[in-house]
């Protein structure tokens, strides 16, 4: 009879477990890890495929490095599942994403093995080369590993680290993750360059023999040899470009395989030199075939059946907002072929994809380069092109510095799509866009609009095609719209103009963006308390309406603006002038209500907007507490100017 054996995993709660392990033993933990990754996120949904595809990779490092001594700093953190799994987050690995669970990311106030918080891609060599230097500062002896993907790696900020490493000199690994992804398909030069060095891939197996021989040799003969090795790098010539800034470049090698990752990793763990690049070559959703047949290898997932892979399709009861952007787009570019589409690495995400299968003359996938995206985009725009740059708001924020220089300085017409406007849930407050109506609303020259449905999002992008003085921007939420019919092409609104949704006479509720449809409940409920509330609809955060606004000033007691941003942009745009009109002075009880101050972890966004206090409960507490709890019996009230 046999006897059952405990599953690996069970055994190594922590990578001190593991390291213990003897290393014929690790390619069973590592699939135990798949599966067990595969398992939990079939409940939770989450980021799969790139998880998928450095479990050899996890499994090797925390195997080689004595974390979290050795610091080890993921990019992106959307493939750090396994790590997850390995440093003592096991039991919460079913809580990924949801409200109260375990980030999607890597996070410092996680755990002690994240030293480096991410989201936003292509920061790991910078974060590790500063960990590095701190470390020579300190006389410290860890290692710092960076592991970084081959889309990222498409960001100038890698670059401008690696230049930095290379002159620094210091004592950083950096692992480049190449599994010839990014979301989509890989875009640009250096993904072909990669390509490239994956397609020489002898390379390594000569370097290897030659090192492994030589180590075997007298100390002298071993010099010989190594400066043989270090002849056959030069003449094979793989890596040139690494080693052009300053790297010893290690690869490429097979991340699946275990015998090839350890003695390299130990290698490199042990040597003395400055910094070294080790090329891995990984497939993204390894070792689970639906993952591995699908053409965006499973990135992101719903929730799905193990066995047939098949993803559970959210009930949907009307278009998602990005659809509606790429529907309206595409109306737009068939009457206008000046209309040209930029993403950053992004297509599917952006809907532009769509826009792409129509006009694939006229998207520009540029990479993860948020900065060139906007900056290429105002280059599109001085030839009289009108470029849509579709980012989300998030992800905008890479691109500040060329917004205001490039774009609004220059006034240059560029369309600004930004999707995932506000809280967008699961992926937490790394994604959160929560600060563009802000950082936007400062700039001259900016035009700001905000959709309350998908209907009003089809005028938007009608509205930034015909607007030629400047940069228009438009957000929009992550999700679906309110089921509004949606017309074949938008129509152009007047900049600057907003409307009224319903009149009322003692609270006046001035929405920008999808709480419209909360201010609606909450006058409803309003409506209930006997309180009669005006509802209306800013559309544009600047220029504000200020003929709309003056006018709910003067003709209500209560004026409460909300908005799904932080302080600092609507609202604050819409206090500033009224205390420059003077409309303040007269006891209007004015309440502007924004994100709060703090960064709102991961949950459904209800919930966050619940707790954000932005939603109809909200905002009728808002308005009670303005008025006061005695007054709202009276039925008559104080114009206040
Ligand atoms: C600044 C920034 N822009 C866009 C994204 C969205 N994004 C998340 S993962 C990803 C692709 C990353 O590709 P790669 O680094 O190769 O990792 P892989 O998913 O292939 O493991 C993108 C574009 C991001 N996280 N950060």
């Amino acid at each position: 009879m046999t006897r059952p054996t405990t599953p690996l995993l069970d055994q190594v709660p922590t990578p001190e477990e593991l390291r213990r392990l003897p290393e014929a033993s690790l390619k069973q933990l590592a699939d135990e890890l798949r599966a067990e990754m595969i398992d939990a996120v079939s409940v939770t949904g989450g980021h799969l495929g790139a998880g998928l595809g450095v479990v050899e990779l996890t499994v090797a490092l925390h195997y080689v490095f004595d974390t979290p001594r050795d610091r080890l700093v993921w990019d992106v953190g959307h493939q750090a599942y396994p790590h997850k799994i390995l440093t003592g987050r096991r039991d919460r690995i079913r809580t990924l994403r949801q409200g109260g669970g375990l980030s999607g990311f890597v996070k410092r106030s996680e755990s002690e093995y994240d030293p480096f918080g991410t989201a936003h891609s292509s920061t790991s060599i910078s974060a590790g080369l500063g960990m590095a230097v701190a470390r020579d500062l300190q006389g410290g002896h860890n290692n710092v590993v960076a592991v970084i993907g081959d889309g990222a790696m498409s960001a100038g900020m890698a670059y401008e680290a690696m230049n930095n490493a290379g002159a620094m000199n210091s004592r950083l690994i950096v692992i480049l993750n190449d599994n010839d992804m990014s979301i989509a398909p890989p875009t640009g030069a250096m993904s072909s360059y990669l390509a490239r060095l994956v397609s020489g891939g002898t390379y390594r197996n000569i370097r290897e023999a030659a090192k492994q021989l030589a180590k075997k040799l007298p100390k002298p003969l071993y010099d010989k040899a190594r400066k043989a090795e270090e002849f056959a790098r030069a003449f094979l010539a793989g890596g040139t470009m690494f080693e052009e800034l300053g790297f010893y470049y290690i690869g490429p090698i097979d991340g699946h395989n275990l015998d090839h990752l350890l003695p390299i990793l130990k290698n490199v763990r042990d040597s003395e030199t400055g910094p070294i690049l080790v090329h891995v070559v990984t497939q993204k959703g390894k070792g689970y075939a639906p993952a591995e047949a699908a053409a965006d290898k499973y990135h992101g997932v719903t929730t799905f059946d193990v066995i047939t892979g098949t993803q559970a399709k959210p009930k949907a009861n009307a278009p998602s907002y990005t659809n509606v952007f790429a529907k309206g787009l595409i109306a737009e570019a068939k009457h206008d072929d000046k209309v040209v589409a930029v993403t950053a690495a992004m297509p599917t995400g952006t809907g532009l994809d769509h826009f792409g299968q129509v006009f694939p003359e006229r998207i520009f996938d540029v990479g993860i380069a948020e900065q060139h995206a906007v900056t290429f985009a105002a280059g599109l725009a001085t030839e009289g092109y009108k470029p849509f740059c579709a980012i989300y708001s998030t992800f905008l924020q890479r691109g500040y510095d060329q917004i205001v220089h490039d774009v609004a300085l220059q006034n240059l017409p560029v369309r600004f799509a930004l999707d995932r406007a506000g809280l967008v849930g699961a992926d937490g407050p790394t994604h959160a866009g929560s600060f563009d109506i802000a950082f936007l609303g400062c700039l001259p020259n900016m035009v700001i609009m905000a959709a309350s449905d998908e209907a009003e999002l089809m005028h938007m992008v009608a509205t930034a095609a015909a607007y030629e003085q400047g940069p228009i921007a438009f957000r929009y939420p992550r999700g679906e719209g309110v089921g509004i019919e949606l017309p074949e092409r938008g129509e152009v609104l007047p900049i600057g103009k907003g409307r009224i949704i319903r009149e009322g006479s003692r609270v006046a509720i001035l929405s920008l963006g999808t709480r419209l449809q909360e201010a609606l409940k909450a006058a409803d409920m309003l409506a209930g308390k006997g309180l009669s509330a005006t509802v209306a609809d800013a559309r544009f955060a600047k220029p504000i309406d200020t003929a709309l606004v003056e006018k709910l000033a003067k003709t209500h007691e209560v004026l409460i603006t909300i908005e799904e941003g932080s302080v600092g942009g609507f609202g604050s745009f819409v206090q500033q002038h009224l205390a420059e009109a003077g409309l303040l002075d007269h006891g209007l009880k004015i309440r502007s209500m924004v994100l709060p101050d703090t960064y709102i972890e991961h949950d459904k966004p209800e919930r966050m907007y619940a707790q954000a206090g932005l939603d109809a409960a909200g905002i009728v507490a808002k308005v009670m507490a303005a008025i006061g709890r005695d007054a709202v019996s009276a039925k008559t009230r104080p114009l206040s100017a």
